[in-house]
């Protein structure tokens, strides 16, 4: 079976289907409606060398609000299915990663407890179709859904494109440290035993 999962999830606004092998090679077939956001999930895959195949039906004529933010919760609850028990994950993750002028913080602790912290504004209120304050809201449904302490901190940036590549790469590689699998660790890395 190995560390991954399908899952579909449908309301009224988003249609949403998703394969996530946190093992992977880096994979991905996205296709959201959303070009700029389709690069960025290409990239966190690549980085995180994780596979993913999404297709997301959202009510794009609204906005892209729900197609984003629904993709956030669908990826959380992947990633936090095809964690399973943790046993032997690393636990934590982090990464402070470059990007031409950018510079972005990202730290990850799969501790079961949802916390989100973002520090990361933006100068344009558009990448493409992208909406930039997207940025925060698909990463605080991901924290929530999988269930992580989530950092995420711009320390040097104009551009923002590079602001946001730069995020959801520095998040990528937190994320594969964190869920790396560490033969010295029985059972999971909890004094409490359980995470
Ligand atoms: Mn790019």
């Amino acid at each position: 079976m190995g560390r991954s999962c399908n899952i579909s999830r449908v309301t009224r606004e988003t249609d949403i289907k998703m394969n996530f092998d946190l093992d992977g090679s880096g994979k991905a077939e996205i296709k959201t409606g959303i070009g700029f956001f389709d690069h960025m999930l290409n990239s966190f895959a690549r980085h995180g060398f994780f596979d993913l195949d999404v297709v997301v039906k959202g009510d794009l004529e609204v906005d892209t609000h729900h197609t984003i933010e629904d993709t956030g919760i669908v990826l959380g609850s992947a990633i936090k299915k095809a964690l399973g028990d943790k046993t032997s994950i690393k636990r934590y993750g982090s990464m402070i990663l470059p990007m031409d002028e950018t510079l972005v913080l990202c730290a990850v602790d799969l501790s079961g407890r949802p916390y989100f912290r973002f520090d990361a504004p933006f100068t344009a209120e558009r990448v493409g179709d992208f909406e930039t304050e997207m940025v925060k809201e698909f990463f605080y449904a991901v924290s929530c859904a999988s269930e992580m302490n989530l950092h995420i901190r711009k320390l040097d940036g104009e551009n923002n494109h590079h602001i946001i590549e730069g995020i959801f790469k520095a998040f990528a590689k937190a994320l594969d440290e964190a869920t790396m699998l560490d033969g010295r660790i029985n059972g999971v890395l909890s004094t409490k035993g359980t995470l």
